[in-house]
């Protein structure tokens, strides 16, 4: 690059942790990038009231960290889950392994302190941070945006490229679709959720202490993501590096059965949940401050017809696609993004209206796709990891994965564990699916199956996977 060229500037709104990761990236192409956030740097200022949340890292989010330089720190500081943890109604529980082997594992992360490295790591390659900055218009005619900061006094500013990384609820989105309609659709799920804490064993009545077999100072088994599944509702629990766990209900928002609405505080839900969790609620000592302090998030899709405007602004990550969270992608899928993002600007620098033409066409399929494979997870987590159809199809899958690693790989596995697009994921998955089911719709154990058979039928009616493995 010619040293005293002007460098192309983009202004992006939203340092969370698309926003962070995409600003470090195209700082390293050569863009100077300012990152205007609404929130306090967390660095300084505590993230989220101290509590802790976390989230699934799976290969898609990890291949974009390593491509970035950052998989190893991301790494350093996640507990590895090797599979779900499903608990029944009695206290039973039983793990189901995610992957064929300890190479197919998620990662269970803590959002605020990803969060803070991705924003060192940004600040880092030359980024330019400014907190407390919420966008609250945008000219499009004129180029320029509206800011204000946290006593509320705003200011506006000119701008070249405008790139919307503020998530589900995305300024920058309400902003383009008042200038040119996006045909903006969002479905709600009807469902929401709010998250509680088991704290660490040591801090635990004694007697609840060996529930983790003795493991460390957790009081779950930690390499788990733990499910406790209801039918219409259920609870998860990722592991912290800490020793404790975040815990999420998901319950319907409102109706005449368990949900939001008809448990309002505490003292109901206590009720509730020594009915569905009885096993889960002792672990939660703090049950009734967290369920009485701790918001109600909602659940919905988001799609867009348009993810642009033309070349003056683009919308990437949740501010384009938000999907629901029960495949424990969105994230993933929004790393994802950043990459192709950087990739298709850094090749064209100067042609922004086709770069972001071209990022929507090859991201919105499969942006689609993870939506509608994030909807049928949460049917299958809530109603089917428990039901014997469910788990023979499994067993079934489990066996032809060994035997035919070229023609048969379960969906989860295609999602979680490779860069394969969700689209072809998606497609995959349901032309494995037809064939389990016919398999075992003449026979319903496992056991009585010709895999001779089975094994001729997938490789006579299916492509062999293309070459899956990541290095
Ligand atoms: P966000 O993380 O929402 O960041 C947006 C940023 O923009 C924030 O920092 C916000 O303060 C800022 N902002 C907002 N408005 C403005 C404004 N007007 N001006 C300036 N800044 C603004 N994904 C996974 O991959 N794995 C999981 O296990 C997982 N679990 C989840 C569990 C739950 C309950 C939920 C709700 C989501 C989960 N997700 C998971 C999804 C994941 O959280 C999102 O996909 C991801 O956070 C999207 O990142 P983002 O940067 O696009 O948006
Ligand atoms: C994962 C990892 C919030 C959330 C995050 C997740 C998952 C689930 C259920 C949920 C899907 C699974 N899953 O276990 O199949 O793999 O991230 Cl609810």
């Amino acid at each position: 690059m010619v040293p005293d060229m002007a460098r192309q500037s983009i202004t992006l709104i939203g340092g969370g942790l698309v926003g962070a990761l995409l600003a470090m990236q195209l700082a390293q192409r050569g863009f100077a990038v300012d990152v205007f956030e609404k929130r306090p740097d967390p660095r300084h200022a505590g993230f989220l009231g101290g509590r802790s949340i976390n989230l699934a890292l799976a290969e898609r989010g990890l291949q974009a960290l390593r491509i970035a330089g950052l998989a190893e720190d991301v790494l350093q500081r996640a507990v590895m889950m090797r599979g779900r943890m499903v608990h029944d109604r009695d206290g039973n529980s039983g793990m189901q392994r995610y992957g064929v082997d300890d190479s197919e594992v998620i990662w269970s992360v803590s959002r605020g302190a990803l969060n803070i490295l991705l924003l060192d790591a940004a600040e880092a390659a030359g980024v330019t941070l400014h907190f407390g900055q919420s966008l609250i218009a945008a000219d499009f005619e004129h180029q320029r945006v509206r800011l204000a900061d946290a006593d509320g006094s705003e200011r506006d500013l000119a701008v070249n490229l405008l790139i919307g990384a503020d998530g589900a609820g995305s300024a920058l989105r309400a902003a383009m679709n008042a200038y040119s309609a996006l045909g903006e659709r969002v479905e709600s799920l009807g469902h929401s959720y709010k998250e509680l804490e088991i704290p660490p064993a040591g801090e635990l009545p004694a007697a609840l202490q060996q529930l983790g077999g003795g493991r460390d100072q957790y009081a779950l088994e930690p390499h788990a993501l733990h499910i406790w599944p209801r039918g219409g509702y259920m609870c998860i629990a990722l592991p912290n590096t800490e020793g404790s766990f975040t815990v999420t209900l998901f319950l319907p928002t409102r109706g005449t059965g368990p949900s939001f609405s008809a448990l309002p505080d505490s003292a109901a839900a206590a009720a509730f949940f020594s009915e569905q969790f009885p096993g889960l609620l002792p672990l939660l000592p703090r049950f009734s401050e967290d369920y009485d302090n701790n918001p109600v998030g909602t659940l919905s899709t988001l799609y867009l017809d348009r993810w642009h405007l033309d070349g003056r602004a683009l919308l990437i990550g949740d501010a384009a696609h938000a999907i629901v969270p029960f495949h424990g992608q969105g994230m993933n899928c929004g790393f994802e993004d950043t990459v192709e993002l950087a990739n298709l600007m850094a090749a064209a620098p100067d042609d922004s209206a086709d770069v972001f033409a071209e990022f929507q066409r090859m991201r919105q399929p499969n942006a689609d796709a993870i939506a509608t494979m994030a909807i049928e997870n949460y049917i299958e987590m809530r109603d089917s990891v428990a039901d014997p159809h469910y788990l023979a199809k499994r067993e079934l899958g489990a066996l032809l994965a060994q035997r035919l690693p070229r023609h048969y790989m379960a969906r989860y596995r295609l999602v979680s564990f490779t860069h394969v697009p969700y689209a072809y994921a998606l497609e995959r998955g349901r032309a494995q699916d037809a064939l389990l089911e016919q398999l075992l719709r003449h026979a319903s154990r496992v056991a009585d199956i010709d895999l001779d058979a089975a094994a001729a039928l997938f490789e006579s009616s299916l492509p062999p996977l293309p070459i899956l493995r990541h290095g």
